[in-house]
Parts: structure tokens; C-alpha cells; sequence
């Protein structure tokens, strides 16, 4: 794959790996944390602190109840996907008490994973709607749980409201390889639309 067309302005030396700010986004303990690091090169930096009671009420721990954590401020992670591109994973945090962090967080992102809970997908609806607001572009990883109920795709695409040229992809964010397959569409996705940019001018 030619992955030419991703530079970071001013972050590129020659002969160097491209890099490129990818967010996690997705709704609360839909696995973004986790898909971060299962798929980090590095020791992933993450901010988490214990859940309170407070806000798991408000928090609809349907399907999550062992969750004890959630992220406050960023996951942060790094995936060389070949010699010629890395990728910088920024997570975002999934309680609503802590979205007004996100304006800041999307500076200079080329592309977002949206992990979406299908057990709960309203869970996310709030960050596809960042994404296009911020106008984004993403894809949608659905991180599938043990007791998830399997959907037909375009059921899915309904529910979020989301256009045809989203791609949906199924994966188990605990999982290096399946994390690394969504990070791959995603890219794939960006050079699509960077193709499609192209030939409309
Ligand atoms: N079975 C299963 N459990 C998962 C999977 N991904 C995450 N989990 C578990 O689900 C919970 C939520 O994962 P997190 O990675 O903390 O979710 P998050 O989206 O970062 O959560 P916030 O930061 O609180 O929004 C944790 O208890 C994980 O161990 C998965 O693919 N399968
Ligand atoms: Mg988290």
C-alpha cells in the first residue's frame, strides 16, 4: 500500500516514517483504553482513575458492571503500521463530565476510530456527532463483547445514522492483530477519500 499523501506538516524528515495523529474515540467503556493498548508499540500512556458511583449511575453500566476505571484525560499510543507510516493513537475519554476536552484533542487529527458498544450503541452517538462536526473522517470498530447480539450491518448503519462511505468494521479491541486490521481500515479509508478529493477537482 502507497501511503504517500499522509504527511504531518513539519514533522517529516527525509527518508523518515510519516506520522500521523489518529483519535479513539467512542462512548463510554466502549474499549478505546483498551484497544490502545493492545495495539501500542510503546507503553502506552493512560490516565485513568477509578469510577465512582456518582457517575456509573449516570453512566448506564449495562454490560461494563466490572468496569473500575475510566479514563480522565488520554490514552496515548504509537503503531508503526509499516517503514513509511506511524500512527499517534490519542483516546479520548468517555464520560461526558470530561468532553470538553475534546476540542483540543482533535488539533491536527487526519482520521478517528469510533469504537462503538452494540450492546449500547446510543453510547456513542455523541462522539460520531464530534466527528462530524469536526469534520473528522472515521470509521466505525465495533468492539464485540461475549454477550453482544450480532447485527446485520446496514441494521447498524441505520441505527447511527451514518452515510453509506462509512466503513463498519467488527473487532475485539483486546486483541493486537483485530486493532491493528481497524487502524488499516481506517487508513485505507482516508487514502480513499483523499483519491476521491482528487479526482473532483
Ligand atoms: N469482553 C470484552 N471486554 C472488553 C473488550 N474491550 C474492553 N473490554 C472490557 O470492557 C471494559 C471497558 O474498557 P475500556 O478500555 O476501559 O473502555 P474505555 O472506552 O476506555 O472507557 P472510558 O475511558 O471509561 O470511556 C474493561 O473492563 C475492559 O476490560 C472486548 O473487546 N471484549
Ligand atoms: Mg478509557
Amino acid at each position: 500500500m502507497d501511503f504517500k499523501g499522509f504527511d504531518h506538516p513539519g514533522r517529516q524528515a527525509a527518508g523518515a516514517a510519516r506520522s500521523v495523529k489518529v483519535m479513539i474515540a467512542g462512548g463510554f467503556g466502549t474499549g478505546k483504553t483498551t484497544m490502545v493498548r493492545s495495539v501500542s508499540d510503546i507503553k502506552p500512556l493512560t490516565t485513568e482513575e477509578t469510577l465512582t458511583q456518582a457517575s456509573a449511575d449516570d453512566d448506564h453500566l449495562i454490560g461494563v458492571a466490572d468496569k473500575t476505571e475510566t479514563t480522565v484525560s488520554l490514552d496515548f499510543g504509537k503503531i508503526g503500521i509499516n517503514e513509511e507510516l506511524v500512527l499517534y493513537l490519542f483516546g479520548t475519554p468517555g464520560q461526558e463530565r470530561f468532553w470538553f476536552l475534546w476540542n483540543g484533542l482533535f488539533k491536527g487529527a487526519l482520521g478517528a476510530v469510533v469504537l462503538v458498544d452494540t450492546r449500547r450503541l446510543a453510547s456513542s452517538f455523541r462522539a460520531i456527532e464530534e466527528m462530524e462536526r469536526q469534520n473528522v473522517p472515521f470509521v466505525i470498530a465495533l468492539n464485540v463483547f461475549p454477550d453482544s447480539q450480532q447485527h446485520p450491518i446496514e441494521e447498524i448503519r441505520d441505527a447511527l445514522d451514518i452515510s453509506p462511505h462509512t466503513p463498519i468494521v467488527a473487532c475485539d479491541a483486546r486483541d493486537r492483530a483485530s486493532s491493528r486490521d481497524v487502524l488499516i481500515a481506517l487508513i485505507r479509508h482516508l487514502k480513499e477519500r483523499s483519491a476521491v478529493a482528487l479526482e473532483s477537482r
